[in-house]
């Protein structure tokens, strides 16, 4: 049933490919996500945006697109079948001449062409990932530089702001049932006892002491394709390409290359912050961005790490507390295991990199 479904959507995009199976990655939190397996290559990735999570999908497909369409011509001297290997391309639908179609249920899809020969990684094991993970999304910085930054729609508005997710966090504990609190305990004092800290980038931003640019705001490993031989390809998963500061994509990837185990590993003994991977991570990083950065933004890059691992702790419990709403979860206590996972990581590199604040 569903393969007649998937097909009647892919075949509503403009290509003259032959749909024959699909097969569902199911690596995000978010939306829903196949591989539409075709006769002839290219294969493609068919995409359901959560529209509950994403309340403006026109305006996330306009981002996208365009920041895509801006990678591609800074890759205009490369041989074209590399430009494609480097870029999402996005396939507009037969109707409107939209790069989105709507079903009759009120789904919003997307298509992009598969890039073949890649890899994605969960957990790092290899410091060339970490190395070559640093370039990617320290190029994807610099590459979107010139790009005009008010020029994106915020299609979550507040998405990185912690005082906005404090006051998430402290509404659902406000409705949230005594079992889920009593689970939660532990973690409210440390939330609580690192809030200043960690409301410090938001508030140079605000000063305007950290300037706004293009972001990611996803820049976990498993949204970087490499090559079979561990090279960086390209960076995938753009729907929440925003205004933002540097520090959120820096610290998003360190999060998770830096993190010895997966981010919902239940054995806490498994989780450790990989201080090597971090240097190699923070070389690469640099290697594209040191030019273009300003000693403030240098200064701070270190507390960018810690402030995203405590983000993703923050929204993880949250969630538990509100019933898991947000996330897609696959069993009771996944949420608190992925918030648990994040603390003690944060735990971790706490004991490992030092901090440099004013
Ligand atoms: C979500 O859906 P996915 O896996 O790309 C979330 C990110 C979190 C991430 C944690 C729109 O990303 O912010 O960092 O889970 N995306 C949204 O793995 O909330
Ligand atoms: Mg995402």
């Amino acid at each position: 049933m569903k393969d007649i479904q998937l097909k009647e959507i892919f075949n509503q995009f403009n290509h003259t490919s032959e749909f024959n199976s699909y097969k569902e990655l199911v690596s995000g939190h978010i939306n829903d996500t196949y591989l539409i397996k075709t006769t002839s290559k290219p294969f493609y990735v068919l995409q359901r945006i959560d529209h509950n999570v994403f309340k403006n999908v026109p305006g996330l497909i306009h981002n996208k697109v365009n920041v895509s369409q801006h990678l591609l011509r800074k890759f205009q001297h490369l041989p074209k079948e590399k430009q494609y290997r480097k870029v999402l391309t996005f396939v507009k639908a037969k109707k409107d001449n939209n790069y989105f179609f709507n079903d009759k249920n009120g789904g919003f899809w997307n298509l992009m062409i598969y890039i073949s020969d890649s890899q994605t990684f969960e957990v790092v094991n290899n410091k060339e990932v970490a190395y070559e993970g640093g370039k990617l999304f320290g190029e994807f910085l610099n590459l979107t530089s010139d790009f005009e930054a008010d020029k994106l729609i915020e299609v979550i508005p507040n998405f990185h702001s912690m005082s906005f997710r404090y006051l998430q966090f402290h509404s659902a504990l406000q409705s949230s049932s005594q079992k889920r609190i009593f689970k939660a305990k532990d973690y409210i004092k440390v939330i609580s006892n690192l809030k200043e800290e960690m409301h410090l980038l938001e508030n140079l931003k605000k000063s305007g002491k950290i300037k706004t640019r293009v972001t990611h705001n996803d820049t976990k490993i498993s949204n970087a394709l490499f090559t079979k031989d561990n090279k960086a390809l390209c960076v995938i998963d753009t729907d929440t390409v925003m205004p933002g500061i540097v520090h959120y994509d820096y610290g998003d990837a360190i999060r998770t290359i830096c993190n010895t185990a997966a981010e919902d590993e239940k054995d806490l003994s498994k989780v450790e912050f990989n201080l090597d991977f971090y240097k190699t991570y923070k070389n690469g990083f640099l290697e594209k961005t040191e030019n273009s950065l300003t000693d403030i933004e240098l200064k701070y890059l270190p507390l960018g790490a810690k402030t995203m691992i405590f983000i993703m702790a923050l929204r993880f419990l949250t969630d538990y507390l509100n019933n898991d709403i947000y996330y897609k979860t696959n069993y009771l206590e996944h949420n608190l295991d992925r918030a648990k996972n994040q603390f003690k990581l944060i735990e971790s590199y706490s004991q490992k990199v030092e901090i440099i604040t004013f």
